[in-house]
């Protein structure tokens, strides 16, 4: 058996030789790592500033302060919970905020891109309250806001809309979402987990000034510590934090807050958003180099992307998703399968890929370098051995 210490060599190791395109994966910066492993680790703050359960909490209210101040600013909220452990517990935290036990909810099907805590049967989510699911068309790709708008009318009755994806590669309209469901006497709840660095950057439409909550995960396109965050209006304030604790979590992570304080400090900054504008770019060469090279082998869905993804319908290549997640792992590229909308077969196959953008372009990857890439999976997928030329690819990047 490996040491610890031998195990994570090994993963530096296999980080830093690997092409990653999983889209819901980034690399943190010194400043944010090295924040989590500080002393903050040690304490235990149930409560919130100012209101604890434990001496000894005057720097830990200081730092989740400065945590509190650093996301309403950057996000332009009236209030924000930074204690949640996970985008999952935010979400959990912003239904019991919400709505009641056995209220009924509208969010996005999983099968098109949703996330399970919104209301799959075997989450908490899906078990507590009654979901009731949209989707994307079937020719467009895009939500199908006629089936969306028909839900919330034929229902009568529904008490929360939750928008939100883990797998769209289009641009959201929260604000037509969100009136369509006050309309109709919803709530409004917008989970931007993978979208939230470019909502921080101001690069896609925020759902701050129209939702009840904004809930994310802070280890996606924001870059920081692996964990959740809620945002919302001032009258859901007293809710939403008694929605985390004592709703849903005990003693917050400190050491963690201290890293989301250290990764909002950097997405404030200008840099920041020439980054996710560059991710940006980046998905969106990935998509024109899949279209270019075979569009029949890679289908890209939608014809192209608005964030960090392309979603890519790998059916023309005669293997399924999880084949191609499996060979291209094996040569050091990693994507993940993915469902489609309308995929014929099941979960654990997929006839999809899920490539993202944000880990190489914090590596340095321009558009040439995502054409390269894309050239690569292509080779890797017609059975030629990559590896070497991908770890070239990865020392090339590096030493830039
Ligand atoms: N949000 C998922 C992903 O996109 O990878 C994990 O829950």
């Amino acid at each position: 058996m490996a040491t610890i210490e031998e195990l994570i060599s090994r993963e530096r190791e296999r980080q830093t030789h690997s092409i990653n395109l999983i889209a819901s994966e980034n690399f943190v910066s010194d400043y944010v790592k090295n924040t989590m492993g500080t002393v903050f680790t040690n304490k235990y703050a149930e409560g919130y500033p100012g209101k604890r359960w434990y001496g000894g909490c005057e720097f830990t209210d200081q730092i989740e302060q400065h945590a509190i101040d650093l996301a309403k600013n950057l996000f332009k909220a009236e209030h924000a919970n930074v204690q949640p452990h996970s985008g999952t517990q935010a979400n959990l935290a912003s239904y019991l905020a919400l709505i009641k036990p056995g209220d009924k909810v509208l969010a996005f099907k999983l099968e098109h891109g949703g996330h399970l805590s919104h209301g799959a049967p075997f989450n908490a989510s899906g078990k507590y309250y009654k979901f009731v699911h949209y989707g994307v068309s079937k020719d467009t790709g895009l939500i199908d806001m006629d089936e969306y708008t028909r839900l919330l009318k034929e229902h009568g009755d529904i008490k929360l809309v939750v928008t939100g994806a883990s797998s769209y590669p289009r641009a959201i309209d929260f604000k037509k979402m969100a009136a369509l469901a006050r309309e109709h006497g919803a709530k409004f709840m917008a989970d931007v987990a993978h979208i939230s660095g470019l909502v921080a950057a101001g690069e896609h439409q925020s759902p701050v000034p129209v939702a009840d909550t904004v809930t994310m995960s802070t280890h996606k396109t924001i870059r920081g510590p692996r964990g959740g965050m809620i945002l919302s209006t001032a009258a859901m304030a007293s809710k939403v934090d008694r929605g985390v604790f004592p709703g849903s979590q005990g003693g917050p992570l400190v050491h963690i807050i201290a890293a989301k304080a250290a990764m909002l400090e950097e997405a404030s900054r200008p840099e920041f958003k020439t980054y996710i504008q560059q991710v940006i770019k980046n998905a969106q060469a990935m998509a024109k180099a899949f279209t270019e090279i075979n569009s029949k082998r890679y289908r890209v869905l939608t014809g192209g992307t608005d964030n960090h993804m392309v979603m890519v319908d790998i059916t023309g290549t005669g293997k399924n998703g999880l084949e191609i997640e499996r060979m291209l792992g094996e040569q050091s590229i990693y994507v993940n399968k993915n469902f489609i909308p309308y995929d014929p077969l099941p979960v654990t196959e997929t006839s999809g890929i899920r490539v993202g953008s944000p880990l190489v372009t914090t590596l340095g990857a321009k558009e040439p370098d995502m054409a390269r890439i894309v050239q690569l999976i292509d080779k890797a997928i017609s059975g030629e051995n990559v590896s070497n030329d991908a770890h070239k690819f990865m020392i090339e990047l590096a030493s830039r």
